[in-house]
């Protein structure tokens, strides 16, 4: 017999109602934000893919973390579908059949309605992120080559206005009036800086390269008993620069230039090394070369901070000597007009200290334009010295041109030989 509902039986009814309704909004909640946790943590990770490597790292501990978030949060929407239909559900069910208004069945097929209905919203989101994060992919990677393409563009233009400054400074050591003397108050000496009309900056600095003592000079042999040879000079150099033990060091080296193969530091020594190799046997073409020279390395020349006075820095050395890469059969010779203290105290000996004094207390009244006063200042024994290695102007010159725009650069250098007859020429490419 069935029984009319009270009024005690519609309040629990509502209670019940709400109670079930809010369940389903937590569970919908729930698989929402474990959808769209699955959603960032792929945009992520197809981000970090793109990326560079230090932001990369980033993006993908950020994807990992959405990564864990997910099916917490897709587990608690299920647990909380699960306890709604479990508990709820079926409490409904036997109130509906209680009170004899709802059947079973009608219960059932809401309930699992909902469950296919959030189970498919879960998929489609899913899906949509899938496609999503492809289409992102693809657009990424597009902008990507775009901007590639837009960076090689730039460094061609880059390159063709650092290339026509090189050329723009050959014209300017080939207009310079007197070639007979040069020094560094001569308009080509000063570094300039420029904008072209297409907007890119371009920095141009031409240096003597006859101010330094070249390495190369090692490889020509000393032509009398009283002269100086390159390889006395160079150790002279190599002190005053910092470095108090060069003697393995200059006998590698001059091993590695000479044209035979008699030496301790020749081919079978660079065979054991690890790759192994083979000494050159003529001129350093780079300064780069020079680090294959046993004794020799980019450590040698890095300055080093300490309070040690034994733990030389010879970092000096690379504005004292310089790489001149051409055959000779005489020494490169050192420009006295341009040259520092410690290049024309090696040169002269470092017993030579007076002479070298008295030649910068005259290079200071001006550019000095013949060798006579310095044959004068120096010992008489020392007078083939002068003749031999120093000269009053200079042959040899690095041209340095770097061009700027966009926030990219572009660097060129070329060491250019300029004659007795203003003719210039190329020697070298460096870029
Ligand atoms: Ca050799």
């Amino acid at each position: 017999m069935l029984l009319p509902p009270t009024s005690h039986d519609s309040r629990s009814s509502r209670r019940f109602g709400r109670q079930r309704r809010h369940l389903g909004k937590l569970a919908r909640v729930a698989f929402l934000l474990g959808s769209l946790c699955v959603v960032v943590s792929l945009a992520f990770f197809i981000s970090s893919r793109l990326e560079k490597k230090k932001t990369a790292h980033k993006q993908l501990v950020t994807s990992a973390g959405f990564l864990v978030a997910a099916p917490l949060l897709l587990g608690l929407g299920l647990g909380l579908g699960w306890w709604k239909h479990r508990f709820y559900g079926r409490g409904r069910r036997s109130r509906s059949n209680t009170n004899g208004s709802r059947s079973a069945a009608d219960e059932d097929g809401p309930a699992a309605g909902q469950g296919r209905s959030g189970s498919t919203l879960v998929m489609a989101l899913i899906l949509t992120a899938v496609i999503a994060g492809v289409v992102l992919q693809v657009q990424w990677r597009a902008r990507r080559e775009l901007a590639g393409t837009q960076h090689a563009l730039t460094q061609t233009t880059l390159h063709q206005a650092a290339a026509e400054a090189i050329r723009v400074a050959l014209q300017r050591l080939a207009a310079d009036d007197d070639i007979t003397v040069d020094h560094e108050r001569k308009a080509w000496a000063i570094p300039q800086l420029t904008t072209n009309p297409a907007g890119i900056v371009v920095g141009i600095r031409i240096t003597d390269e006859n101010r330094s003592f070249d390495w190369n000079n090692l490889a020509i042999p000393p032509v009398g008993p009283q002269s100086r040879s390159a390889s006395d000079i160079a150790m002279d150099l190599m002190n005053l620069g910092g470095d108090y033990a060069p003697l393995d060091r200059l006998a590698a080296l001059t091993d590695w230039l000479d044209e035979d193969s008699r030496g301790l530091w020749e081919t079978p020594f660079y065979r054991q090394q690890i790759p192994p190799y083979e000494a050159a046997n003529r001129p350093l073409y780079t300064w780069g070369e020079l680090f294959f020279v046993h004794g020799f390395s980019r450590d040698f020349f890095r300055p080093r901070k300490t309070d040690n006075v034994f733990a030389h820095t010879a970092s000096a050395l690379l504005d004292s000597f310089t790489v001149v890469p051409v055959a000779r059969e005489r020494p490169v010779r050192v420009n006295i007009n341009t040259a520092g203290r410690e290049v024309l105290l090696a040169v002269l000996g470092v017993d030579q200290g007076y002479a070298v004094q008295a030649l910068l207390a005259l290079r200071e009244g001006g550019p000095i334009r013949s060798l006579r006063p310095i044959q004068r200042a120096v010992d008489p024994n020392l007078q083939d010295v002068v003749e031999r290695y120093f000269d009053i102007r200079s042959l040899f010159f690095r041209i340095e041109a770097e061009a700027m725009a966009d926030g990219q650069s572009t660097r060129i250098r070329a060491i250019a030989r300029r004659d007795e007859s203003s003719a210039i020429e190329i020697v070298q490419w460096l870029f």
